[in-house]
């Protein structure tokens, strides 16, 4: 997820990403890019949001596409997480200036893409995906702090201009949830 926020980040759209642990160990990863397509893709006919939650674009046709939305790093993109997922709520801020959400269960589709409501637009457009890894898969749903923190770290640090926050709301002391940012 964080991948496909840097995509956006090297495509010069996007320049902050906050990575949150919640405290029932979701993630969510917040970018301040243009927002994951949320109008209907001329052939498939759904939401590029839709396609981009439901489809293993491990190459070819899909990567050339003018809609299309980037693999990351590894080439198959935000569909496995939505697949390895209990829930997966994806909200995107388009330029239209409406909000729109969308929710997932182990990968299927639980409700249409939706408006939501309306942002400021002085805040700007982006995506919001979060997302809870399923216990069915995996046996240990503990996230580590430092291992998030050591990656995003890189990926600060190999990305000119490219600020990366990670906020733990497991840990919540008198200063609030523990925090770092790279830049
Ligand atoms: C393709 C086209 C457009 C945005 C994105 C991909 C995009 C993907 C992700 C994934 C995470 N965050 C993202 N932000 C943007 C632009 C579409 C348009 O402006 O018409």
């Amino acid at each position: 997820v964080v991948d496909n926020a840097v995509d956006e980040a090297l495509a010069g759209y996007c320049d902050r990403i906050e990575v949150m642990i919640r405290p029932d160990e979701s993630i969510t990863v917040v970018d301040n890019g243009r927002g994951i397509p949320v109008d209907i893709h001329p052939t498939e006919k759904v939401p590029g949001v839709e396609l981009a939650m439901t489809t293993l674009h491990a190459g070819g046709k899909f990567d050339k596409d003018a809609y299309k939305v980037s693999g990351g790093l590894h080439g198959v993109g935000v569909s496995v997480v939505n697949a390895l997922s209990e829930w997966l709520e994806v909200e995107i801020r388009w330029r239209d200036g409406k909000v729109y959400r969308q929710r997932y269960a182990r990968g299927i589709k639980a409700t249409e893409l939706e408006v939501v409501g309306t942002y400021d637009k002085k805040s700007g457009t982006g995506t919001t995906v979060s997302f809870k890894p399923d216990a069915e898969i995996f046996s240990d749903l503990h996230y580590t702090f430092d291992t998030l923190a050591n990656r995003l770290r890189e990926l600060a640090f190999l990305n000119k201009g490219l600020e990366i926050a990670l906020v733990d709301e497991r840990i919540d002391g008198d200063k609030g949830p523990r925090r770092e940012e790279y830049h």
